[in-house]
């Protein structure tokens, strides 16, 4: 796949939009990012929990969920709505944003990811116990060997960010599922500023702001908190999303 094809794929979410404004979206949000928000141009909205602040207990703390999304989300899309105002980045949708920007284009850089990122990771969790598809679990077998190790390499990733980032499933231009990590708020669709491009499939938050207050700077057990909490569903949706 070329980079020209790979932008098209990673943009899909914005031609849905364009061609069905109304439904599609809402209904298969291929970006990850629920509701209207997807593939939106700005100005951008912050996307509602999907769920009650409280309802990850005892795994993430209401506490940690209000401010996280309420404050942190809430100003990277504040300060993402300022930084593309009056820029050419002002007509393009979201996942366009992620694929122009490079690093002059810092606050658009920063803030867009973190829209995002945000909009991404709040419905990869649930209080719902789900499980993971054998489909899914056969795509991991074969891509990774092992459940297992595919469990330990994103451990890995998530602890091995340096400072601020997030670990990432992705679905890399060859179609193949891949683990990697990202510095602050940058994502795999960032292909001007990331070595291992792709679309994110599932991404875990590991900047101190999303387990602090309950877990201080214990970052595996945020980790491992993480795994009671996935939504495979929202995981199985995305993939299959990636592989169309
Ligand atoms: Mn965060």
């Amino acid at each position: 796949m070329d980079k020209r094809e790979f932008i098209k794929l990673a943009g899909l979410a914005g031609v849905a939009a364009l061609s069905n404004p109304s439904g599609l979206l809402a209904a298969t949000p291929v970006s990850g990012i629920t509701g209207k928000t997807g593939g939106a141009k700005a100005p951008f909205e912050l996307p509602p929990l999907p769920y009650a602040a409280d309802a990850l207990e005892p795994n993430i703390d209401k506490l940690t969920m209000e401010i996280h999304h309420d404050k942190h989300h809430g100003a990277y899309v504040k300060n993402l709505n300022e930084a593309v105002n009056g820029t050419t980045f002002a007509s393009l949708t979201l996942e366009q944003i992620l694929n122009k920007v490079t690093e002059k284009d810092k606050a658009i850089r920063n803030n867009g990811g973190g829209h995002y990122n945000h909009s991404l990771f709040w419905p990869l969790l649930s209080a719902e116990k789900t499980a993971p598809s054998d489909k899914l679990k056969s795509a991991i077998n074969s891509a990774f060997g092992s459940w297992d190790t595919f469990q330990q390499k994103f451990n890995d990733a998530a602890k091995g960010v340096f400072g601020s980032g997030w670990a990432w499933l992705i679905l890399t231009p060859e179609k193949k599922l891949a683990v990697t990590s990202t510095p602050n708020q940058d994502n795999p669709l960032m292909h001007q500023l990331v070595k291992e491009r792709g679309i994110p499939v599932m991404g875990l938050d590991v900047w101190e702001h999303a387990y602090y207050l309950k877990h201080q700077n214990r970052r595996p057990e945020y980790i491992a908190a993480f795994w009671n909490v996935v939504n495979w569903n929202e995981v199985q949706k995305r993939y299959d999303m990636a592989l169309k």
